[in-house]
């Protein structure tokens, strides 16, 4: 990450000079392309990265699989959190699970999961792809973000969606082009079956334009907002409090 960074930067410093750098942030600053992580080192980096993929494939797929390319079998980064109430959740099958939606909408909800389950839903056959270089094929099924987002009613001036695990200090954000695209799930089965706990069951956001961080799981609360100062450091999400990048855009 920290090399792709450098790269990026010096990468850019050396093409655009330093005076590029300027001219991109003042094109970005009048998109309102400017990422929570702005600031620092690699601030321009992340504007630039941020800015050029937002005015150039905001509304680009995500690259889909056939279904003999899906991983045998797929690898999880991780195991389902140990405590009490997880336990006490999986144990019932997930029917007390709740996912709330509040901020910036017109009418605040919380919904279960037989609920969600019980909307149309969208597949899709997609890499996921960890920053620390391993990745997998998997097929992805959920109910379409924006499809609930339609159903509390986003507010105008809402322009990120917060979302929050079960697992504290696991939370993130994405732009409403990412919320609102077609792939951005929030996804509740996996290679057919309902998804497994390893893999973020019951819910998880799978947003496939973006690197594995970014698909947080176990969710249970979405927050629209305006501004991402509000949240932790005010980087947009848990991992540019710890080096990575807001913007994770593949
Ligand atoms: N709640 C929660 N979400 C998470 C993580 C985590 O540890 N906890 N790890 C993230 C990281 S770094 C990656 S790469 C992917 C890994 O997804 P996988 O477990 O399906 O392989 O989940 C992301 N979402
Ligand atoms: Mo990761």
């Amino acid at each position: 990450m920290i090399s792709r960074r450098k790269l990026i930067t010096t990468g850019l410093s050396a093409t655009a000079g330093a005076t590029g750098l300027v001219v991109a942030k003042n094109l970005a600053q009048h998109y309102g392309l400017i990422p929570p992580d702005s600031g620092g080192l690699y601030g321009p980096g992340e504007t630039l990265t941020y800015a050029a993929q937002r005015i150039l494939t905001s509304h680009s797929m995500a690259r889909e699989f056939p279904r003999s390319e899906l991983s045998q079998p797929p690898f999880s980064n991780g195991e389902p959190p140990k405590d009490e109430a997880y336990r006490r959740l999986q144990a019932g099958a997930f029917a007390d699970w709740r996912l709330s939606i509040d901020g910036m909408v017109a009418r605040p909800s919380t919904f279960s999961l037989a609920e969600l389950k019980s909307y149309p839903t969208h597949s899709h056959i997609t890499h996921l792809a960890c920053e620390e270089g391993w990745s997998y094929i998997a097929e992805w099924t959920g109910v379409p973000l924006s499809r609930v987002l339609d159903r509390v009613g986003v507010l105008p001036q809402a322009k990120y969606v917060v979302y929050f695990s079960f697992e504290p200090g696991w939370w993130d954000s994405i732009d409403m082009a990412d919320a609102l695209h077609p792939q951005t799930l929030i996804a509740h089965g996996m290679n057919g079956t309902a998804l497994p706990a390893n893999f973020g069951g019951p819910l998880r956001m799978r947003v496939p334009r973006q690197l594995g961080y970014k698909n947080v799981k176990y969710i249970a609360r979405l927050t629209l907002t305006d501004d991402l100062k509000r949240f932790g450091k005010g980087l947009g999400s848990a991992s540019p409090e710890a080096g990575y990048a807001w913007y994770a855009g593949i």
